[in-house]
């Protein structure tokens, strides 16, 4: 079997070639020319892919790489990916997430093999937006629950979740419209080691590596701390407090929003498992658990034994948008009973396995103890 990954240096890129080439695929990853190595996240499996240049903006660029590689699944990952960027860049985010994903399309509509193509598109839970379904019997042991699904209608908040409902039904219309086996994944948040690090959580984990490695470079704990303000820690050590030992607090946005948190390791096998059923469809894919900014940074600081994260964290303006997706919860009823698909790694264990990853990554960047 022969897989096209668009997307590959990408979180979920890297997660499912690994998957792929444990299957014995054949893996072609596309990746786009810039000026530095975007393959780090990939660099472990490097000589086992064959990596191609291509950018999902150009139309003739995709179609020669489908035609040239013949592939058995196409996987689109590619995407301009961040919420907040679709902000202030809608129009590069409507060129790559909706246009790209339709050059894909409109290349296996005039394929000779397009009968032989199938197709998964990374749809995403932000198309819900600010729409939930409320059901009022008990669910999940709660009087009331407020969650998405494959029915619930979409109401996207942001440029980006625009742009990837155009192509969910783009994805649904050539499915209908050429009989082309395309699926699409509404998948939920997840998150991992190789998260993008502007994105919350590894912003955070990222944030707690480097305090930890900072912390333990000056031979100090977190009961040595002297003062805190607004927006720098201090710690005692030199004469006066603008000498002192100082490291910038972590700035961040809106701590009330909650997520559907997952793994990526789970989350691509279920895209895999998609494209292996008899039939073409769309599928919710979340662990059915929601939780706050807030909630993730008491489980991430705690896990480096820090009760009170509020003392580290300055909220900033900057970060919050224009609109604001408030609640998302996904029931991923559907993939349990027809993929047979359920995450494996909870909020805590995932939380657990970013901070663990960041402190150690910092300690290689800040690794000498030194006495104040
Ligand atoms: P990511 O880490 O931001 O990766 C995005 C990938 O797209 C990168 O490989 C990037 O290449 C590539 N790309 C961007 N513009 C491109 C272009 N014009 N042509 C070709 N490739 C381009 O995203 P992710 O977290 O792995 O997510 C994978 C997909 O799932 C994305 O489509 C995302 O929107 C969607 N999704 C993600 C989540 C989530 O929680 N992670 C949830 C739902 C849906 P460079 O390395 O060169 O930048
Ligand atoms: O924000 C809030 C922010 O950027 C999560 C993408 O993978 O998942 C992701 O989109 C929440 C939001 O992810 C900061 O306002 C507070 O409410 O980590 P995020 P996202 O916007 O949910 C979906 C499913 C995708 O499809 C996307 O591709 O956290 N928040 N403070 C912050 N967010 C960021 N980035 N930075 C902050 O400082």
């Amino acid at each position: 079997m022969k897989a096209i990954i668009f997307g590959i240096t990408g979180q979920d890129g890297s997660y499912l070639a690994e998957l792929l080439l444990k299957r014995d695929y054949d893996v072609v990853g596309v990746t786009r020319r810039v000026s530095i190595d975007t393959t780090k996240r990939i660099a472990h499996i490097l000589p086992k892919i064959k990596i191609v240049e291509g950018d999902i903006t150009d139309a003739f660029n995709i179609n020669k790489i489908i035609e040239e590689h013949q592939p058995d699944e196409i996987y689109n990952l590619a995407a301009q990916s961040h919420v907040g960027t679709s902000f202030s860049q809608p129009s590069l985010t409507w060129d790559v997430t909706a246009s790209g994903v339709l050059n894909i399309l409109e290349a296996i509509r005039y394929s000779p093999r397009k009968e032989d193509i199938k197709f998964y598109q990374a749809s995403s839970s932000e198309m819900f937006g600010k729409n939930y379904t409320e059901i009022i019997e008990p669910i999940f042991g709660k009087s009331s629950q407020k969650y998405q699904d494959e029915n619930t209608a979409f109401l996207p908040q942001s440029p980006y979740a625009i742009a990837k409902l155009a192509a969910h039904h783009l994805v649904r219309n050539y499915r209908d419209a050429y009989g082309i086996f395309a699926c699409s994944g509404i998948l939920f948040n997840h998150e991992s080691e190789r998260r993008g690090e502007n994105f919350v959580t590894r912003k955070i984990t990222k944030w707690i590596g480097e305090f930890v490695a900072w912390m333990n470079y000056h031979n100090i704990n977190s009961e040595k701390l002297a003062t805190v303000d607004k927006d720098e820690v201090y710690i005692p050590g030199r004469t006066d407090k603008s000498q002192g030992f100082q490291f910038p607090k972590l700035r961040l946005g809106n701590l009330e929003a909650r997520r559907d948190w997952g793994h990526a390791k789970d989350y691509v096998q279920a895209m895999w498992l998609m494209l292996q059923r008899q039939e073409p469809d769309d599928y919710v894919v979340a662990t059915g658990q929601t939780h706050s900014v807030k909630e993730f940074l008491k489980v991430a600081f705690e896990s480096v034994d820090i009760e009170n994260w509020e003392r580290y964290v300055v909220i900033d303006p900057e970060f919050y948008r224009a609109a604001e997706v408030d609640y998302l919860l996904g029931l991923p009823q559907k993939a349990k009973t027809l993929l047979g698909w359920s995450p494996k790694i909870s909020f805590k264990q995932l939380a657990e396995a970013m901070v663990d990853h960041d402190v150690e990554e910092a300690k290689l960047r800040r690794p000498s103890v030194q006495t104040v």
